[in-house]
């Protein structure tokens, strides 16, 4: 039996072209493939309904106040559509809510194939309601006292496996050879061979001892990773074993995890690494999922100090331009309308996020990453480019020191390795190959 299809559903209502939405409302940019059996009004309506008060069918419930809060897709092509949302929809400081409004049921709908959340605008009253990070990019002055980057951090490999006692050595002999930063392992956390307060506890010791060697200030970026009450005892730990850094696996812990440790952050004055293990399963194709930029959006506005953006050159994939607007996003004030894909974002009084380049590095490529980068407010981190040096870590440290110092001076790697026995030797081994 077939019904007449408008008494029973209502989506076409959540489409106006004519519509201009205010400075104070929430737009989303979704791509789409639609399913056969749906026209692209059918399919921009569905979206515009289920992300915002609508379901399958007409409401015997609905009121003129409750229809005037609707989602409205007002502009278009065959498969991109921006949605308008009031902001009433939206409760302040609740970036789990968002999700499940603008990437919520929408994208289990039989009427797409497949659907990204490519951008979203924050309206200024918005992002107001997040605290942003508690350092950022102020992070090298304050923790550091520099007065600029980038931070060398230098992440033990292998990447699980080693003893407190064999991941401590592996941090002093970087630490000493120059590193700012050991970062843990993102699958690394509290495991029976390297118990989490151990190996806190035998960093702080070694921190302490490389601090005095060198004369330099050095941190840490330990992994608190766990379930949320857990993560805060850790990173009370982290703090009173004097560290100023702590880091988080922000995708596989969850907005509302990472949102509770911004809280700890502001209390305990820390700033946060923010590592985005996990986010390729749903950033990776652009046709599904939600942008690895929107994600680092989302991340600044909470408040991470550090966020993982990608190389270019390394073993992750991470294309140029990805790269290139995601280091804007995180370090600009301003942001405009660009290429269609990357919408308007102001971000007030919100510091920036430093972006990370990480995943394959090693002196060889060093300089092309700052390049890319174009700053000097950020963070380059190497594991496997460190520790596979032939004469072993503190070798390894010192020839990426010696990279970034090319750099600094700039003069070619080839020249600087004239007077750099450790970069020559990573040279030899590496030389400028670019890892799959
Ligand atoms: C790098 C790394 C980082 C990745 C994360 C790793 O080690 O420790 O976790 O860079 O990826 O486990 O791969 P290597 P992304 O230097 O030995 O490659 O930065 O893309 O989020
Ligand atoms: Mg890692």
């Amino acid at each position: 039996m077939t019904k007449d299809k408008e008494k029973i559903e209502w989506y076409h209502d959540f489409i106006d072209r004519d519509y201009k939405p205010g400075e104070d409302e929430i737009i989303a940019l979704y791509y789409f493939d639609k399913a056969d059996e749906v026209s692209v009004d059918d399919t921009i309506g569905r979206l515009a309904s289920e992300s915002s008060i609508g379901t399958w069918t007409t409401l015997e419930t609905l009121d003129d106040r409750i229809f005037g809060m609707r989602g409205r897709a007002f502009s278009n092509t065959d498969d991109m559509v921006k949605i308008s949302y009031p902001l009433i929809l939206w409760e302040m400081n609740n970036v789990p809510q968002l999700m499940s409004g603008i990437a919520g049921n929408i994208f289990g709908m039989k009427a797409v194939k497949s659907l990204r959340l490519v951008d979203a605008t924050l309206p200024l009253d918005y992002v107001k309601s997040f605290k942003g990070p508690n350092m950022g990019t102020e992070a090298i002055k304050k923790i550091f006292k520099r007065k600029e980057g980038p931070l060398l951090a230098c992440v033990p490999k292998p990447k699980i496996g080693m003893t407190v006692e064999q991941h401590c050595q592996v941090a002093w002999d970087a630490w000493t050879g120059g590193v700012d930063l050991i970062k843990d392992d993102e699958n690394l956390t509290s495991q029976s061979f390297n118990k989490f307060q151990a190996r806190v506890e035998e960093m702080a010791k070694t921190r302490d001892k490389a601090e005095k060697e060198t004369g330099d200030i050095k941190d840490a970026l330990i992994n608190v990773t766990a379930e949320t009450k857990e993560m805060e005892k850790r990173t009370k730990l982290i703090h009173d074993h004097g560290f100023r850094y702590f880091m988080i696996d922000v995708v596989t812990t969850g907005f509302s995890a990472v949102q509770t440790l911004r809280e700890v952050a502001g209390d305990l004055d820390m700033a946060i690494h923010a590592h985005r293990a996990m986010h390729a399963t749903f950033t990776k194709h652009y046709t599904h999922g939600i942008s690895m930029y929107f994600l680092a959006k989302l991340m600044r506005l909470i408040g991470l100090d550090n966020l993982h953006i990608g190389t270019v050159v390394g073993k992750l994939d991470s294309p140029k331009q990805d790269v290139i607007d995601m280091k804007n996003l995180l370090l600009d004030q301003e942001i405009t309308e660009s290429d269609g894909r990357k919408l308007k974002q102001s971000w007030g009084s919100i510091k920036g996020t430093l972006p990370v380049a990480s995943g394959g590095l090693h002196p060889g490529v060093l300089p092309e990453v700052m390049t890319v980068y174009n700053t000097s407010d950020m963070i380059l981190q190497v594991g496997g480019g460190i520790h596979g040096h032939p004469d072993g870590t503190h070798a390894g440290a010192k020839a990426s020191v010696q990279a970034l110092e090319a750099w600094r001076e700039d003069i070619s790697l080839e020249d600087k390795a004239k007077s750099a026995p450790e970069l020559a030797k990573a040279l030899g081994k590496w030389g400028y190959i670019r890892p799959i």
